[in-house]
């Protein structure tokens, strides 16, 4: 035994401490008291680069609206929000606000002066104050990808101490994510040259990360993906194959032109159609499906501890 082993123990006692202590500690608890939820809420496409130095690039559609509104709802019932969002797409609190807020919203009314214009200023407040309001309690963390790579990795990084969470935790994986990409060490390094003639590339699969997150990363955690089609005659059918090849709790489907007015919550029970209720003026339709999502979330957590 060395000098430090009989100061602190052998490695083995140490561990053995280190999990008795975390093992019989508290459970982290919200400030209203309850147990923390955290939901991992991903946004927007991933890209494909043809080359390291990357001049081309593959994408996947997603304006982020989806994954941006429903941010919002889930930090309005009380969760604490991971939202891994591509770079550039939309962001929580920002959907009142005009394409280029900065240049649109402002003016400069002399030389060191810049006020807000009348017509975006309850815009512009409500958007700071609802985003600071959000960081401030802790309920908001925002962590940019733009590359299959950069997505993938992050979203192990983040799902890892997640999975300590067990049943408080949910994954929302509303990133349109890619099928197919080029392998870092059989893409081209420099700019693909035009003067060779017509492309020919294969693409490899990426490797279907969600039986991963499901079985390793995240095995207690309540899992939400998403399926998007453009043919609806395939679409239920594919969610309820996503659904038990994956093991996930639900599946939302989605159409890509209606995505906005209506989805169906796939479960292994059920299939519930959320619409978006227009008589409620503004009302999107994430707002009754992130109420639904809390619901049946907050029945598998009771399940789930007894
Ligand atoms: C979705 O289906 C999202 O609901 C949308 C949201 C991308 C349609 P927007 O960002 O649209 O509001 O403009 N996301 C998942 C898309 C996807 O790629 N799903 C894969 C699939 O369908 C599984 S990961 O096979």
């Amino acid at each position: 035994m060395d000098s430090r082993n009989k100061l602190e123990g052998t490695p083995a006692t140490v561990d053995a401490e280190i999990e008795s202590f975390f093992s019989s500690a508290p459970p982290l608890k919200n400030r209203n008291g309850g147990p923390r939820r955290v939901v991992c809420v991903t946004s927007g496409g991933t890209t494909v680069p043809l080359e390291q130095r990357c001049v081309r690039y593959i994408d996947n559609f997603s304006s982020g609206h989806r994954g941006a509104a429903s941010t919002e709802y889930f930090v309005k019932a009380g969760y604490a929000v991971i939202f891994l969002y591509r770079r550039g797409t939309c962001q929580p609190y920002c959907s009142s606000l005009p394409d280029d807020p900065l240049l649109e919203c402002f003016e400069s009314t002399n030389e060191s002066n810049i006020q807000v214009l009348q017509e975006h200023s309850e815009a512009v407040k409500t958007a700071i104050v609802e985003n600071r309001d959000a960081v401030k309690q802790g309920l908001l963390l925002k962590l940019p990808f733009t590359t299959i790579f950069e997505y993938l990795q992050i979203l192990r990084i983040i799902a890892l101490p997640m999975c300590n969470l067990g049943p408080n935790a949910i994954f929302y994986l509303a990133a349109a994510v890619s099928d197919f990409y080029v392998p870092w060490q059989s893409m081209a390094e420099h700019k693909i040259q035009s003067a060779s003639g017509p492309l020919n590339m294969q693409l490899a699969q990426v490797p279907k990360m969600l039986s991963v997150l499901r079985r390793d990363w995240a095995p207690l955690a309540f899992c939400i993906s998403f399926k998007l089609e453009t043919d609806s005659k395939i679409l239920l059918e594919k969610a309820d194959a996503a659904l038990k090849k994956y093991n996930m709790n639900m599946v939302v489907a989605n159409e890509l032109s209606t995505r906005k007015e209506e989805v169906v919550v796939v479960t292994s029970e059920e299939k519930i159609l959320v619409r978006r209720n227009k008589a409620m003026g503004v009302d999107e339709v994430e707002n009754p499906l992130i109420q639904l999502i809390v619901e049946r979330h907050s029945a598998y957590m009771e399940s789930s501890n007894q």
